[in-house]
């Protein structure tokens, strides 16, 4: 049935008219975290309700058919999910445009818990019949003289009720899948077997970090030869290319398309150096995602010399150009240590420089590219992310879908904004009632998968407080953790809370992250202990989700009560989990941080539960960290911080867990507490317990679940793509 679905909706898919247009969006980006399709296309194509109705009638059940999807893995997480969301939008709004990026064979990796620690295992996603169509466009790609040939194999991408535009995928031809034996290793030399295996491939050492660029260039320049190729086809003047495409580069990693594009002019087209850059000037778009420095990437030079020696030149004389005109050295993209950094050459050579929410793009033109603010205020701009709420309300939630589409009509589908019409309903006792009843009904759902998935019995009537995202110590998962022991401790001690609570998480760690996989050890244990102490278990459940990704989280979401964004503030760009949860009804409790900013601005002060220190307290503390934060002396100072940070290390949990990783944390969390945990745990205690209080309060919960999912549609990544086409895209 599956395979049936899908050719079907394929030819479905072919049917539709190319969404046309003279000037065209190319959006390039490493990830493309585009979930399962079956849905997702049935509903853009305004055929899932008669084809369920249609199967139903045969006994078949649509929606355990979907589940025979495998789940392609071409993202890490909020960057490349945000694409995904965009390439729906783009065509939703009857936008040409398409996107461009690499087609992994083995994703990231699957995430596999063995002895409470992550395992990671190749994701073998594609099938002989899959959304994916080969063509038979290909492209030589030099790595110096070097050549290896890039294969385009795209997927059909349709607009609600829409057109289609196309995700084009480069693969590389002669890939060698064997080349993975064992888990995720391969041998990082044999460029000309590995470069579409995985994503972000481990980058500890220097063949890692070096196969980085050999990917991002292979992406870039199969890219730039594409649009070229499309511009003539088109019969367009290349002296005329920002009229008629727009290439918004999302990150640092596909950089390389600016000098890639001069170069191809300037060696192929015959065009003057100045022109060249003129041209790609006017044509490409920056988006940056983060201000964490480990992100901003650096390349050394010896690095691009090995494995694009022909951009060299390129690179050499824009940085020149940009060393004549600036005295700044802080501004140049080559620094005193022979690095070239990425972000510098997207900021001279790109038109527009965009952060992904207020408070995120704010600190980018004040602090972290305030440099570049002053000579280039004109090109920087705020675009608050988005997401598709095809997927994220009408494909995983259509309990709520339908129930607001009875209440206010289905304009919503169209123009999100209509979803304020809800807010008329915020004292009718009858419609707050079905909000809980379906919050109810998804919880119930949950339960019942997560027995199956995990083997974990959850208690629908508790609190589902949930923590999904990547493993990263900004985002603070180690704090949540923190929590835990206290409660953990204080309900030994006799103090049980009056409803129960269930924590869940969902995330995966860089394979190179060792502090983000010693934290999922430790959560890993705590399950066990909490989940096994007869005095705990009722109060209190843990559950770690195994391998969390975006089918996942399509379940996961809809179930929530609490959203946990408790990111360090600054440190989240923007986040759009929280949005996915605001839309299904869950209340967010969050740091000022990212796009809760601007969540808290819409809902109001009694429909959030906001806590902890704010951006500029923590950006100050960051000019002096050393001397200004003291990890050990607030761990020392407050007892009941000391008593939650020693259960890390106590023999009840070193039983069961790793010494090693768990003393390594310990550490890490005494010692440095780079991301202020310790800081703002009293106030995440307090704040989380008025939260769990609040619940209580039945009628005012339900009304806060009411205005949350009634001021989303801000958030739909309709409106961001609107933003964009209408400041920096101008199609049409
Ligand atoms: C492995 C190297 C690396 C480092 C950073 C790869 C990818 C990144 C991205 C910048 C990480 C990322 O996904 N950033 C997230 O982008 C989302 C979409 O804009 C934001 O909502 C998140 O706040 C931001 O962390």
């Amino acid at each position: 049935m599956y395979r049936a679905l899908l050719l079907f909706a394929k030819k479905e898919l072919a049917d539709r008219p190319q969404i046309k247009g003279k000037k065209k969006i190319y959006y390039i980006s490493a990830e493309f975290l585009i979930g399962k399709l079956l849905s997702n296309n049935l509903i853009n194509l305004g055929i899932y309700d008669e084809l369920k109705e249609a199967l139903a009638a045969e006994g078949k059940d649509l929606s355990r058919i979907e589940e025979c999807e495998p789940e392609p893995s071409l993202g890490n997480g909020g960057l490349g999910r945000l694409a995904a969301c965009f390439i729906d939008s783009i065509a939703t709004l009857d936008l040409p445009g398409d996107g461009i990026g690499l087609n992994y064979h083995y994703g990231l990796f699957k995430q596999v818990f063995k002895r409470n620690k992550q395992t990671a295992e190749k994701n073998d996603w594609i099938e002989d019949n899959s959304w994916l169509n080969k063509t038979n466009t290909t492209f030589k790609v030099y790595f110096g003289k070097t050549a290896v040939t890039s294969r385009l194999y795209d997927i059909d991408v349709v607009g609600y009720h829409k057109g289609v535009n196309k995700l084009h995928l480069f693969d590389l031809e002669g890939i060698d899948e064997s080349l993975v034996q064992k888990g995720i290793d391969f041998d990082k030399n044999k460029i000309k077997k590995n470069l579409t295996l995985f994503l972000y491939p481990d980058d500890s050492d220097d063949a890692g970090r070096i196969l980085r660029i050999y990917q991002q260039y292979f992406m870039v320049s199969s890219g730039a030869q594409l649009i070229l190729k499309e511009m003539k086809e088109k019969g367009y003047d290349l002296h005329q290319l920002h009229k008629h495409a727009v290439i918004q580069i999302n990150d640092t990693h596909p950089t390389m398309v600016i000098p890639e594009l001069i170069r191809i002019l300037t060696e192929q087209e015959g065009f003057s150096m100045d022109e060249a850059i003129k041209v790609v000037s006017r044509t490409c778009a920056y988006t940056n995602h983060t201000i964490l420095a480990e992100a901003l990437e650096k390349w050394p030079m010896k690095f691009l010399k090995k494995a694009v020696p022909q951009l060299i030149p390129i690179i050499e004389e824009l940085n020149r150009r940009v060393m004549a005109k600036y005295k700044n050295p802080k501004v140049w993209i080559i620094d005193d240590e022979k690095r070239v950094h990425m972000a510098h050459i997207d900021i001279h050579y790109g038109f527009s420089v965009n952060g992904v929410a207020a408070l995120h793009t704010e600190i980018l033109k004040n602090t972290e590219l305030n440099d570049f603010y002053k000579i280039y205020p004109k090109k920087f701009n705020n675009k608050t992310n988005g997401i598709t709420f095809r997927r994220w309300l009408l494909s995983c939630n259509h309990d709520l879908s339908d129930t607001i589409t009875s209440l206010i009509g289905d304009g919503f589908k169209e123009d999100a904004n209509e979803l304020q019409k809800l807010l008329k309903y915020k004292d009718d006792p009858k419609v707050l009632k079905q909000i809980e009843a379906i919050k109810k009904q998804k919880k119930l759902e949950l339960c019942a998968y997560i027995k199956k998935a995990e083997g974990v019995e959850l208690d629908p009537e508790s609190i589902f407080d949930i923590q999904i995202k990547r493993m990263h110590e900004y985002k603070r998962q180690q704090m949540n953790a923190l929590y835990i022991i206290h409660k953990y401790l204080e309900i030994k001690k006799g103090k049980k809370p009056g409803r129960p609570i269930s924590f869940i998480f969902g995330a995966k760690a860089a394979p190179a992250y060792v502090i983000a996989q010693d934290i999922i050890h430790l959560l890993l244990v705590l399950q066990k202990i909490v989940n096994n102490d007869p005095e705990v278990n009722k109060y209190m459940k843990i559950v770690f989700v195994e391998n969390y990704n975006v089918s996942y989280a399509e379940k996961l979401i809809p179930a929530c009560d609490i959203s946990e964004q408790i990111s360090l503030a600054s440190q989240e760009a923007s986040g759009t989990g929280n949005m996915k949860f605001m839309l299904n009804g869950a209340v967010t409790l969050g740091t000022d941080d990212g796009a809760n900013v601007e969540i808290h601005d819409l809902v109001g002060d009694d429909n959030i539960f906001i806590f902890g220190k704010k951006s500029d307290e923590v950006l100050k503390l960051r000019e002096n960290y050393n001397a200004e934060y003291h990890a050990d002396q607030i761990y020392a100072n407050d007892a009941v911080i000391k008593e939650a940070v020693d259960f890390i290390i106590d023999p009840k949990v070193l039983k069961t867990g790793d010494k090693a990783s768990l003393q390594r944390l310990y550490n890490e969390i005494v010692g440095k507490d780079w991301f202020m945990g310790l800081l703002d745990l009293r106030d995440y205690i307090k704040v989380k317990d008025q939260a769990f209080k609040a619940f209580e309060n039945r009628k005012k919960w339900r009304q806060m679940m009411l205005v949350n999912i009634a001021m989303a549609g801000y958030f739909s990544s309709d409106r961001t793509i609107a933003d964009y086409n209408r400041d920096i895209w101008k199609l049409k």
